[in-house]
């Protein structure tokens, strides 16, 4: 299947080149799950993408919590999600103003090298779309940032009139990819999409096939849902990684995604 005919409006309207490689990629592998690849050690991180590697279509990784980083295991993940077709989505989390947080993609990890797409609050305002923009021009690459305008734990400080705001400033930039959506609350997730419109993408964490609370303060809906009520990519972590197979757990979030875009 091509693309087009997988994603419809979505791709007719997606204007930003990452936005077009993640699509293609999610229809050649049948999958929209983003595996949330919170791992503590490097050896764990290459074990778990050798085993869940054909079933997802990109990483998510917090480079900041692994024990053992080093430059050259990291140049090897990087192989690693290449050879897989994966792409690299670092969860930075990013809320300076602009100038820092392109500077912040540098530095020892050195982030605007190696990924594709980051996310960011828009807390600080817009121009942290176009410092962490100019940070993947600075490293000849092309990059998308998702906005965090939902968070799915529980308590948090996003209000409506917050989301409100993301969406308005998000859906008008050029270098936004889209945003970050709760799957715990389908219902929250459709409002999202209303808001959002056709164009730009929403990621969404919080799902898991058994639905309800989480570790401290998670809380997670179901992923069949949130692809149902506008959601573009489900970003499961616990779900996969903390199954007792998780080749099996990748392979049936895979089908599940997949047969929900078809459907919607
Ligand atoms: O499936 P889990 O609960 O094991 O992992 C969820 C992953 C974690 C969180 O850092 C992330 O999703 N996350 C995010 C983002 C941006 O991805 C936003 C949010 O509101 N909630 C959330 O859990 O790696």
């Amino acid at each position: 299947m091509e693309p087009s005919e997988a994603w419809g409006e979505r791709w007719l309207n997606a204007t930003l080149p990452m936005a077009k490689r993640f699509m293609t990629v999610a229809t050649e592998k049948r999958s929209l799950v983003c595996l949330a690849a919170d791992r503590r050690t490097m050896a764990e991180l290459f074990d778990l993408i050798d085993e869940v590697g054909p079933f997802i279509a990109a990483l998510k990784t917090h480079v900041d919590l692994i024990d053992d980083w080093s430059p050259s295991a990291w140049a090897n993940f990087c192989a690693l999600a290449e050879k897989h077709n994966l792409l690299i989505f670092e969860d930075r989390k990013f809320a300076d103003i602009g100038k820092i947080s392109r500077a912040q993609m540098a530095g020892v990890y050195n982030i605007k090298a190696w990924s594709d797409i980051v996310t960011a609050h828009l807390i600080s305002g817009p121009d942290i779309v176009d410092g962490l923009q100019a940070a993947w021009n600075d490293a000849n690459r092309e990059g998308g940032v998702l906005l965090l305008a939902q968070m799915s734990s529980r308590g948090n400080l996003l209000s409506d009139d917050y989301t409100r705001s993301v969406v308005e400033l998000g859906a008008a930039h050029d270098g936004v990819l889209g945003f970050i959506g709760n799957g715990s609350r389908p219902n929250e997730l459709a409002n999202l999409r209303q808001k959002v419109g056709q164009q730009k993408m929403i990621w969404t964490p919080g799902v898991n096939l058994e639905v309800g609370d989480g570790e401290m303060g998670q809380r997670y809906g179901d992923p069949y849902a949130a692809i149902l009520a506008g959601s573009d990519c489900i970003i499961v972590g616990s779900g996969i990684h903390g199954a007792k197979y998780p080749k099996v757990a990748a392979e049936s979030y895979a089908q599940i995604s997949w047969k929900a875009l078809q459907d919607r």
